[in-house]
């Protein structure tokens, strides 16, 4: 049972629980007025809904990007030993990254807003003039606004790691473009997964038919506790319908083996979902 948006065949968009081939309408009529309620209140909305019986099938519905207004999507960065060496090694500039592992505070940066997101089966963004950019398979947590954790996501924290690996310092133009965000669809709730610090991620690039990539990791290869995040991102700022926060990346294909335009990269994540697009480098696809 996953919480999800969906757009109607006469064009009105809801927000519900979808669980195998049925959907059922929350009281809520967006994602942004969800992530506005305490978990104990989401949960309890949930489990009435779905005793309701007011299920309606899903086959005419089109299911949309997970996030809608106000809801903004960070990321965290080097929270992963691998993540740590292959920054430090792609630009030089170890100190920084062995600093900022280390440190109490870490790397949060601004990822998407809502609108930009997009979703399973999307194209997904590389940038035109940078010929090194990488897919991030990243656990992403949903926050309410009380800093609570609502659920949890498939995010691809798509990189131009050349941009980046020339100076830290443009980080901003490596993470944000069109087409660099890409969560799945359906939000997985938190009190359904069974030990969220230990979940396999695996992540798949294929050039046409032939695999190119191919990597796996597991959250409890992360250096930090998913309340930390949360606690250093809600330290100075306000989110008032929620945030998403991407947890930072433990696979990264080696250096000059970056994505190229049309090649698919799926990524799962156990109990959470899986996402699977195409990559582009045309900005008229977004
Ligand atoms: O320092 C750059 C960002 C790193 C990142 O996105 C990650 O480790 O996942
Ligand atoms: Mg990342």
């Amino acid at each position: 049972m996953k919480l999800v948006r969906w757009r109607t065949s006469d064009g009105t968009t809801k927000v519900g629980v979808h669980e195998d081939e049925y959907l059922v309408e929350l009281p809520f009529s967006t994602m942004a007025e969800v992530l506005q309620h305490k978990v104990a209140d989401i949960r309890r909305a949930v489990e009435e809904a779905v005793s309701s019986g007011r299920r309606v099938g899903s086959a005419a519905a089109e299911l949309l990007a997970p996030v809608d207004g106000r809801t903004e999507v960070w990321g965290a960065g080097v929270t992963y030993q691998l993540s740590r060496s292959a920054r430090a090694e792609e630009s030089g500039f170890e100190e920084i990254y062995h600093h900022v592992y280390e440190a109490d505070r870490p790397e949060l940066f601004f990822k998407s807003a809502a609108w930009r997101v997009l979703t399973d089966g999307d194209p997904g963004g590389l940038r035109p003039d940078c010929d090194d950019s990488v897919c991030e398979p990243e656990l992403a947590l949903v926050l309410n606004r009380h800093a609570e954790i609502v659920g949890a996501l498939v995010c691809n924290d798509l990189t131009a790691r050349g941009i980046e690996a020339v100076n830290p310092i443009y980080l901003p133009q490596a993470k944000l473009f069109p087409g660099g965000c890409v969560l799945s669809t359906a939000i997985a709730p938190w009190w359904s997964i069974d030990t969220p610090e230990d979940l396999l991620i695996t992540m798949a690039v294929y050039r046409g038919p032939e695999l190119v990539f191919s990597g796996e990791t597991r959250t409890s290869a992360m250096r930090r506790q998913y309340g930390e995040l949360v606690q250093w991102l809600f330290r100075g700022e306000q989110f008032p319908d929620g945030v998403v926060l991407s947890t930072g990346t433990g696979i990264v294909p080696p250096l000059g083996e970056g994505l190229r335009p049309g090649d698919r990269v799926i990524v799962t994540i156990d109990q959470v979902g899986t996402l699977s697009n195409v990559m582009t480098d045309d900005r008229d696809m977004f």
